[in-house]
């Protein structure tokens, strides 16, 4: 019992193992930071992961993982579902609907294994692959517009759990446009319009790491891939 209760003193209630430009560790921190939630924010380095990660993500040994008052949750889409019911006052994020429910789980799972494959062949490609990687980019990227039509967000009028998986992937697009020397905005000029107006929201401002420090970033992950 005494025990417990150390436990329960050491733990802060909430702990984000997290790497900054991780665009899932970015969904998290914008579903906390929209919720008022205060955490303790731990940047993993991913070379030598912390004993605390490894104990709490023993499957896939992977951020983002969600401490709450010492118990793990892992997986972005799974925590920030989770952190929507858990603090379910104050902006909800997913719809109350079943059906729109199931819907906004499909677009967020889209976004999950389409656009970080294409964005992978992006920043580890050359030549022809690098072209494939950038068509189907563009082209995932159009479907997406094509599900946002003229709604202000994908979640109707408010911004939801849609908007909050996608929108991290607005901090890579000048990296990618930059590796890939194409203009996303020409493409898809609605879709960059789009991730504007979720700027405007301060959860979403507050998270987004610079696009210029993500440039950096991603020169240097394709050194570990790409001999130029
Ligand atoms: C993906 C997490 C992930 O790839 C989610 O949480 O949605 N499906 C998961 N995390 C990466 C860093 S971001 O690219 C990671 O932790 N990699 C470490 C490793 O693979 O060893």
């Amino acid at each position: 019992m005494a025990e417990e209760v150390i436990l329960l003193d050491f733990w802060p209630s909430v702990i984000l193992l997290d790497f900054w430009p991780s665009l899932f560790g970015m969904r998290v921190r914008i579903a906390l930071t929209g919720k008022g939630v205060s955490y303790e924010y731990r940047d993993e380095n991913l070379q030598h992961k912390s004993p605390l990660l490894l104990q709490m993500n023993p499957v896939h040994k992977k951020i983002p993982v969600l401490v709450h008052n010492g118990k793990p949750i892992c997986e972005s889409l799974n925590i920030v579902q989770y952190v929507d019911e858990f603090w379910k006052d104050k902006s909800p994020l997913l719809p109350s609907d079943p059906y729109q429910r199931a819907q906004a789980r499909f677009w967020a799972d889209y976004t999950d294994k389409m656009i970080y494959n294409c964005i992978r062949g992006i920043y580890t490609g050359k030549g022809e692959e690098q072209e494939k990687a950038k068509k189907e980019f563009i082209e995932v990227l159009k479907v997406l517009e094509g599900e946002l039509g003229e709604k202000p967000y994908f979640g109707g009028e408010s911004f939801g759990f849609v908007d909050l998986s996608f929108v991290p992937f607005y901090s890579w697009f000048y990296a990618m446009e930059e590796l890939g020397k194409f203009s996303i905005e020409e493409g898809c000029p609605k879709l960059v319009a789009w991730a504007q107006r979720c700027m405007e929201k301060d959860s979403v401002a507050k998270i987004l790491p610079d696009q210029h420090k993500v440039f950096d970033f991603v020169l240097q992950l394709r050194k570990d891939f790409v001999k130029e």
